[in-house]
């Protein structure tokens, strides 16, 4: 056992009784296994975003992806794009067969380790796929894990979520919460207008498209208890967007002790994800055109 080992861990049934399993998920890439229809189905995904995130990302994406050395030729070495990032923030890449344990996966961002999916989709599978994929993890996690801010956002959401676990679950949701509306479906404010930073809307080609152009769903401005207490959507298109004005906004949210914020709104009613509420920093209030009224998670 080493330092790296995880606080609180599965437990596995043995004949000595309930033994924990201390995993940290880690397995290796295997590049010269991939197909050439991997490769390719890397390429198509890549080729198709890059061109339409040109004038949809943020900047800092952008320069992320052209500093990292990413193409659509091959699928990256994570052992290439390590030494970029050892360089610029400190961060690392380990290979993982899919979603890990939420305290082993907080446990690896505390310590700047972030966790990529090693397979990729099937090719019919270009447009959707309920799980994380090396794509998704790839393409729309890693190119901000270069900005030293994201960077450090990252890391302290890594430590609040080791910190929440001692909470209880309720923290957890809340916690999933900040998550979800923040690095999976981030908007940010640029000089060039509303951008993407949100990385399951940046590896989405339907949701670079909505959740720029559409007028059904809501735009509110950043809003720390608002985003823990709201619900969301997994298998749709978000009702509501939440947009930073910078990733120092961003990284000072996770600067206090969540802890007195937990037990404030540990009795307070959630929200659906599409409702607007009195006193709401509303940008846009959405249409609401096409939502179903059941599935919020
Ligand atoms: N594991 N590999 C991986 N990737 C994730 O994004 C991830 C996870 N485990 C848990 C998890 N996300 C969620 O609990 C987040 O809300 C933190
Ligand atoms: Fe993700």
């Amino acid at each position: 056992m080493n330092d790296n080992t995880p606080r609180r861990v599965e437990h596995q049934q043995t004949d000595k009784g309930y033994v924990p399993v201390y995993t940290t998920g880690i397995v290796e890439q295997q590049w010269d296994n991939y197909t050439a229809t991997e490769h390719s189905t890397w390429a198509t995904l890549f080729k198709r975003q890059w061109e339409l995130l040109q004038d949809r990302a943020c900047p800092e994406f952008l320069e992320g992806v052209q500093t990292l050395g990413m193409t659509p030729d091959k699928i990256p070495r994570f052992a290439d794009l390590n030494k970029q990032l050892r360089e610029a923030t400190d961060w690392k890449l380990v290979a993982v067969e899919g979603l890990l344990p939420e305290l082993v996966f907080f446990d690896h961002l505390a310590k700047r380790r972030f966790p990529v999916t090693w397979w990729i989709r099937r090719p019919d599978q270009l447009d959707y796929i309920a799980e994380p994929d090396l794509f998704h993890d790839l393409l729309g996690h890693v190119p901000l894990l270069m900005n030293p801010v994201f960077a450090d956002y990252m890391q302290h959401y890594g430590l609040g979520g080791v910190k929440a676990s001692g909470v209880g679950d309720q923290a957890l949701i809340q916690l999933s919460r900040l998550y979800w509306y923040t690095v999976e479906f981030g908007l940010i404010r640029s000089k060039a207008g509303l951008r993407i930073y949100g990385s399951g809307i940046l590896s989405s080609k339907g949701e670079s498209i909505y959740s720029l152009d559409s007028a059904a769903p809501n735009r509110f401005g950043f809003d720390l208890e608002r985003i823990m207490r709201t619900r969301y959507r997994i298998d749709t298109f978000q009702k509501s967007y939440f947009v930073i004005d910078s990733f120092e906004q961003l990284f000072e949210s996770t600067v206090p002790d969540f802890r007195p914020i937990y037990a404030g709104i540990k009795d307070q009613p959630e929200f659906p994800a599409g409702d607007v509420q009195d006193g709401d920093n509303v940008i846009q209030r959405g249409s609401g055109e096409g939502w179903t009224s059941e599935g919020d998670f």
